[in-house]
């Protein structure tokens, strides 16, 4: 097998304009590069794919500018086209060995897991990363919550980088820094928030053990 692309440690930035409160996709990700972020994924269930491409192709562009990974959500195709760093894809999508033929060995691939079989499972692929969730429940994808339980075990037990996600807030994030996890995704608490910045400096702060 290849060897695995890096992906950075702290906190992984996530798009989606139905969570943003009115700020738009290239809007967040401007303020979540300014306050730090090193890998950002492209990821909008709520737009027709021209749309979402008009979104990309920008959002690439800044990307690259300001030396960010650019990680596209589900949409193989728009990865390629618009020279992506990689793509991530779920469960239920193009079986990662056809995305690794596809895109080729220098392109990340990250996968979503909920569970240890799918965890174990991850370990055979050809990929970069998994997610692994969600952890608390949320209201940002449509699955249940599978607890602190799952990520302990990735921990413990998956020679693979991963990202924790799935209902992590400022009041909650020690608990998955306890864990041991040093790759963490807030979707709705960091673009939802009222200041981007000023949330991501605080996070930031209890990440850092300032708090
Ligand atoms: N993937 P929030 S949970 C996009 O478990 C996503 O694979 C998940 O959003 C997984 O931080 C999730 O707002 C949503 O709860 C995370």
């Amino acid at each position: 097998m290849r060897n695995r692309i890096n992906i950075p440690t702290g906190l992984y930035g996530i798009t989606g304009e139905t969570f943003s409160n009115g700020k738009s996709n290239l809007q967040c990700v401007e303020n979540m590069i300014k306050s730090g972020i090193k890998i950002i994924q492209y990821r909008e269930k709520d737009k027709p794919i021209r749309d979402k491409i008009t979104d990309i192709k920008k959002i690439r562009a800044l990307c690259k500018k300001e030396k960010v990974l650019f990680i596209v959500n589900d949409h193989v195709d728009v990865a390629m086209l618009v020279d992506a760093d990689g793509v991530h894809i779920g469960q239920e999508d193009m079986h990662p060995s056809d995305v690794r033929k596809l895109i080729g060995p220098d392109r990340i691939i990250g996968l979503s897991t909920h569970s240890q079989k799918e965890g174990l499972a991850s370990l055979k692929e050809d990929i970069d990363y998994i997610g692994v969730g969600p952890i608390f429940p949320t209201t940002t994808k449509n699955r249940n919550a599978v607890g602190l339980e799952y990520l302990d075990f990735a921990v413990k037990n998956l020679d693979i980088p991963f990202v924790a996600i799935g209902g992590i807030k400022e009041h909650n994030i020690k608990d998955i820094l306890k864990s041991g996890a040093d790759r963490i995704c807030l979707v709705s608490e960091i673009i939802g928030a009222e200041n981007i910045n000023k949330k991501i400096q605080q996070l930031n702060q209890i990440i850092e053990n300032k708090n």
